[in-house]
């Protein structure tokens, strides 16, 4: 990344981690000086953008316009001569896509309460005259306190004459798209909503789509038919509301107005589904107000009427950050993180702020002197002994990373000999058609007597102007065309039994790994700090074993990615991988990476998908960890 291209975002907001790529966006973790608080960021390069431009202006007026307590907050829009910044909200939980998969399907019950904040969401949208036109698993993620909020309104349409006017893009994602949609019909926004809405119940209670093919003509052709299967564990309720809102003809669909009260949705609840923001942006709150105010050294009467104008610049920001503290039982406080050189975030110079001296509330947040943008945080401390420059900017290089993150060991030095390990129910049920995997390419990589490993050839950055991301590009050593493994998970098309067993994979995974007995040389353990792997929480990404040596378990990792031919960059114990398509073209990238997890003391490998179709992703890892013979 150029350093001028960032110097805007980086006088408020300390940049973390990519989060997620896809189309010409790249989503960063990041923090908010001021407050303290937690942030995801959406760059986009504006010449990446070209043509579609004036849809990130459309998506951007609509989070504008939407405040509602299921809908992704947006803080702040910073615009230069070359990108376009949206921050935004961070929900820790990641993607409804994923919490589902990882529990194969969700019950009734969980189901019930999900729908129901995503009805109450989709009424707001309509009731504001928008359509959503992208509802899907992946567009829904869970905030800290398991809540859902929608994201990506990219595709969202405002129709001039109300939301009851055509619309003719065909847009939003195959499998979730209306019939009438695809027909390339008129058709009505809210309609169509509606109908991946039904898609959208199916998958939560079924763990996989109503209509499913790895040919895009044949989903359409099932959708057109609008015929779908009833796996035994649906209820007769869930299979009339299901019904409901699959309906091919568009004016027999149920209306969002009737779901507010449907008996399904009401099954355990005493009120209709409220769909009204609870946000009021019209009232401020009085302590926000006064901490901005003490901040600025300005009076509560000028700091309300610029928060009034609601600019999405430093000051709503701030306002909207320490709000959200504020409800989450934090302290209302801004901290004097950025006092030097840092523009509208600057107090006046040399002035201390009158409670400076006060004791912050969010310990992992200390801040530093008042000249470097660094603040320290509990997520540095495992970066000692890396280049501070490149900590700072929480980027590494991939050579330097591999000279100085100490890697797992290769299979000759660790000489723990692998347990085999057949994977229950899963080995050999497994294909990969050739259509269904791209060909793929892999990176190789040695042991280095100096830095244990790093990379065969030199790791060259791609020139495409779109990949604004230094971190995964890599010089590809050599190409195979795979047709090895057949992978076939498409659950719509195996008996029940398999597609149990296939659905269970992550769970029989851990299963599998519970029986594995490893041996751990002391000596191995921790020779320095660095080389431990991350210790991370349980989370429905990460998957447990019962394994003491992430040494083997990362490599064994990679052995299998190799044999799937899937490219990867390994750093330390995170290997960042992705496929491509026959032209070169990357169409996935995630990230597996090896873990230590508390109580019980277990090693995990935590899953995360950056790029690329949600349930292509689901079969590739699904099938790569049950391969994995540790
Ligand atoms: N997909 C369509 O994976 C593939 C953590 C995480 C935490 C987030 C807050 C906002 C957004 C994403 C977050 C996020 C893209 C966000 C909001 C809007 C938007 C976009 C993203 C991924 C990109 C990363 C996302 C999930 C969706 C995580 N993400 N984990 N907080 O348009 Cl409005 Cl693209």
């Amino acid at each position: 990344m150029a350093a001028g291209d960032y110097e805007e975002i980086l006088k408020y907001y300390e940049l973390r981690e990519t989060i997620g790529t896809g189309g010409f966006a790249k989503v960063k973790c990041a923090r908010h000086l001021l407050t303290g608080e937690k942030v995801a960021i959406k760059i986009m390069d504006k010449l990446a953008l070209g043509d579609d431009l004036p849809r990130v202006k459309i998506e951007i007026d609509a989070m504008k316009n939407l405040s509602h307590q299921h809908i992704c907050q947006l803080y702040h829009v910073i615009e230069t001569s070359k990108k376009i910044f949206m921050v935004l909200e961070y929900c820790p939980g990641g993607e409804l896509f994923d919490y589902i998969i990882a529990k194969d399907r969700l019950s009734e019950e969980e189901a019930r309460v999900f729908f129901r904040q995503i009805v109450s969401a989709i009424a707001y949208v309509h009731s504001q005259g928008y359509a959503h036109r992208d509802l899907k698993p992946e567009n829904l993620l869970i905030d800290e306190e398991h809540n859902l909020k929608l994201i990506d309104f990219g595709l969202c349409a405002k129709p001039k004459g109300g939301l009851d006017y055509h619309l003719s893009t065909c847009c939003g994602s195959p499998a979730y798209a209306a019939p009438e949609l695809i027909q390339g019909k008129a058709y009505i926004g809210s309609e169509a909503d509606i109908w991946s809405m039904g898609v959208l119940l199916y998958a939560l209670l079924c763990g996989f789509l109503p209509f499913d093919d790895d040919n895009v003509m044949a989903v359409y052709r099932k959708i057109m038919r609008g015929k779908y299967s009833i796996p035994k564990w649906l209820s007769p309720s869930s299979t009339l509301l299901l019904n409901q809102m699959l309906q091919v003809d568009p004016k027999k669909r149920i209306t969002v107005k009737h779901l507010l009260s449907h008996p399904w949705l009401m099954q355990g609840y005493s009120d209709a589904i409220q769909w009204q923001s609870k946000y009021s942006l019209g009232r401020l709150d009085e302590d926000c107000l006064m901490e901005l105010s003490v901040f600025h050294k300005q009076s509560r009467e000028s700091i309300l009427e610029l928060i009034s104008e609601w600019k999405y610049d430093q000051m709503s920001a701030t306002y909207l950050l320490l709000q959200s503290k504020k409800a989450r039982g934090k302290c209302v406080r801004l901290r004097a993180a950025c006092l030097a050189g840092h523009g509208s975030a600057t107090p006046s110079a040399g002035l201390k702020h009158p409670r400076d001296d006060a004791q912050l509330d969010d310990t992992e947040f200390t801040v530093s002197t008042p000249v470097t943008r660094k603040v320290v945080t509990k997520m540095d401390e495992d970066k000692e002994n890396v280049d501070p420059d490149l900590a700072l900017r929480n980027e590494m290089p991939f050579e330097l990373s591999a000279l100085k993150t100490p890697f797992a060991k290769s299979q000759v030095e660790s000489q723990v000999e692998p347990t085999p390990f057949q994977a229950p129910a899963l080995k050999g049920t497994l294909n990969v058609t050739d259509e269904n995997l791209e060909h793929i390419r892999c990176l190789e990589i040695i042991v280095n007597a100096e830095s244990q490993f790093t990379a065969v050839t030199p790791i060259k950055k791609h020139t495409n102007p779109t990949n604004t991301d230094d971190s995964t590009a890599a010089e590809v050593v050599h190409e195979r065309r795979f047709h090895s493994v057949d992978l076939d998970l498409n659950l719509a098309h195996v008996d029940s039994s398999q597609k149990k067993r296939k659905a269970k994979i992550f769970g029989s995974l851990e299963r599998g790994l519970d029986k594995v007995i490893t041996m751990l040389t002391p000596s191995k353990k921790k020779r320095y700090a660095r080389e431990q792997p991350r210790k991370l929480k349980a989370h429905y990404n990460v998957t447990t074993t019962q394994l003491l040596n992430p040494d083997q378990l990362v490599n064994e990792i990679m052995t299998v990615l190799s044999k799937k031919h899937v490219e990867y960059i390994q750093r330390g114990y995170t290997l960042k991988c992705q496929t491509r398509s026959d032209f070169g073209k990357v169409t996935m990238e995630f990230e597996l990476e090896v873990c230590l997890l508390s109580k019980p003391d277990v090693v995990g490998i935590r899953r995360q998908r950056l790029k690329g179709d949600a349930w292509v992703y689901k079969r590739l890892v699904e099938d790569i960890l049950s391969s994995c013979q540790v």
